[in-house]
């Protein structure tokens, strides 16, 4: 038995082994090992290869799923067939509290105009419009939006007129989206379309004026778990005072006046960059790329918000909340680092959280092997840097690009180019984000849209103590005798956002990586041909890691 994990090199190379020569082109440019001084150039947002099982979705469930989904009193309807409706229907675990600017939480239904074969072949425009009358009869909500499904698009359904002549005839706001599925090549698709429509028909609608000092939104934050309440906290008690999330429990009016805000914390930045340009192009909106996952890295965007500011009591105040904080936190930290030090961890999810829960890992002492995204793009892995290099496919380039002017009448120049600059100085930087490489070990490996096989062969590799990844993933990966973290859901855990959320995930994956059961499971590969199991992995010996040299970790 080889007690020794393969080389970056070796690998690849076994993880290639398999494919026909075309397949093999293609993901030879998908999986790489890490460079973090140098990143390398990446396959990435690329069609997946027919035939592979991939683990990502589509642009629907980036739409209407993730940056949709989470608003709590605009009332969504999914114009197609009943699956779609039904299966993106409260799986992603957003919370929300109403309060009275959103009283209304639609959240717990799921509205389809169920589109039957009838439909299909004589149009769904009759029906839609019936289920909004039907809807708006029943909820009296203050906005509608519409989803589109892969066969409203197939056969022409113009969503977007009925959205304006139901908008004429209900005097509230109603909207589309063109999110049908098949659009781009992921979900990441998606995010594009919602935040477009999102930005042309909700930011700046509200009339209300948004008192208070320090003003910020909370972009691509989608309350998974309670993450945006123990974020929310923080930012009472520090002082700023939060006008918009997108879209974490959120309501229509806070979006509505997002644009009386001085700063956009962009936090998932794969599916909500487009709303934080459009921002700054249009109201002059500065933006900062954040991290609320990990106690370093909640720290540093706390401290870079406070400095953006530059007001000395709300830095005061800033670092009071921290240290309160950290004085929690550290002696939980240094308890589980006594049991997970040096243990390894795998993250295969969506388009960023691979990079955040990283910082998690390394507050533990973990070392993480292998990352990857399902469905980013080559600035997510590369830094924004390489945005002028990355070649604008067809699939790409189907995906509406709209056109932001500044408005003459609500654009206010928050940070003059060089304000900007001093602070870049102090070590607050507007308007980038380095991407995941930079952060990672010299010769991890990097993988983008992991298979399914690949995921098990990376297993077989490498033995991981404990591999991140979604649902689709999860049994298959217990059942080889490593535990499963779904970092989609959480499963029923979290928050791991801010102080407190890291320490449930420490304590959380301290109990996954040490607990006895997985010596118990012999994982498919060591199971003996006549049924006679093997000896179970967790036997197998340290890992060796002799080929990954460790860089100072430094948070985004
Ligand atoms: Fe952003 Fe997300 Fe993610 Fe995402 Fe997602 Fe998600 Fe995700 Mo699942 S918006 S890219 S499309 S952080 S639903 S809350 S966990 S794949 S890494």
């Amino acid at each position: 038995m080889n007690e020794l994990v393969p080389t970056a090199a070796e690998a690849k190379q076994e993880l290639l082994e398999i494919y026909p020569k075309k397949v093999r082109r293609k993901r030879e440019t998908q999986i790489l090992a890490n460079d973090p001084e140098a990143p390398p150039v990446i396959g990435a947002n690329s069609r997946t290869i027919p035939g592979i099982i991939t683990q990502r979705g589509c642009a629907y469930a980036g739409c209407k799923g993730v940056v949709l989904g989470p608003t709590r009193d605009i009332l969504q309807i999914t114009h197609g067939p009943i699956g779609c409706g039904y299966y993106s229907w409260l799986t992603r675990r957003n919370q929300t509290v109403p309060d009275e600017l959103g009283p209304e939480n639609y959240m717990t239904y799921s509205l389809s105009t169920d589109m039957q074969e009838q439909e299909i072949i004589f149009g769904g425009e009759k029906k839609l419009k019936q289920a909004i009358l039907e809807a708006y009869e029943i909820f009296k909500p203050r906005a509608i939006a519409i989803c589109s499904t892969c066969p409203v698009g197939l056969i022409g359904d113009d969503v977007h007129a009925v959205a304006r002549e139901m908008k004429e005839t209900l005097g509230i706001n109603v909207f589309g989206f063109s999110c049908e599925g098949y659009k781009g090549v992921s979900q990441s698709a998606g995010h594009h379309i919602a935040n477009n429509q999102f930005f042309k028909h909700v930011v700046g609608q509200s009339e209300r004026t948004v008192e208070g000092k320090f003003k910020i939104n909370m972009l691509g934050e989608y309350n998974i778990g309670g993450d945006s309440f123990v974020i929310e906290d923080l930012f009472q008690r520090c002082g700023f005072t939060l006008v918009a999330t997108f879209s974490g429990n959120a309501c229509y009016e806070d979006m509505a006046s997002s644009q009386q805000a001085d700063l956009d914390l962009v936090q998932c930045y794969r599916s909500i960059n487009y709303m934080a340009q459009m921002m700054e192009t249009k109201y002059g909106i500065p933006w900062m790329k954040v991290n609320f996952i990990g106690a370093k890295s909640t720290a540093k965007a706390l401290r870079k918000m406070a400095n953006y500011f530059g007001d000395a009591g709300l830095i005061d105040r800033t670092e009071a909340v921290i240290a309160e904080e950290l004085a929690k936190l550290t002696p939980v930290q240094a308890e589980v680092r006594g049991r997970c030090e040096g243990k390894l961890a795998m993250l295969f999810v969506g388009g960023s959280r691979a990079h955040h829960y990283q910082d998690l890992f390394t507050d533990m002492g973990m070392r993480v092997i292998s990352a990857g995204y399902e469905f980013a793009h080559r600035d997510d892995y590369e830094g924004r840097n390489v945005i002028p290099t990355i070649k604008v496919d067809a699939d790409s380039r189907n995906i509406e690009e709209i056109e932001v002017l500044r408005d003459p009448a609500a654009f206010r120049l928050r940070k003059t180019e060089e304000e900007k600059a001093r602070l870049a100085e102090a070590g607050v930087l507007l308007g980038d984000y380095e991407g995941m490489m930079p952060q990672m070990d010299k010769n991890a490996l990097v993988i983008d849209d992991i298979n399914h096989y690949e995921s098990e062969k990376m297993i077989e590799l490498y033995k991981p103590d404990v591999f991140c990844a979604g649902i689709k993933e999860k049994y298959v990966v217990q059942k080889m005798g490593v535990p499963c973290k779904q970092l989609h859901n959480y499963d029923i855990g979290g928050p791991y956002a801010g102080f407190e959320g890291a320490a449930n995930f420490y304590r959380e994956i301290d109990r996954l990586v040490n607990t006895r059961i997985w010596k118990m499971i012999t994982p498919p590969w060591l199971e003996k041909k006549n049924g006679e199991s093997g000896p179970p992995l967790a036997a197998r010996g340290p890992h060796h890691l002799a080929h990954l040299s460790r860089l100072a970790p430094e948070d985004d």
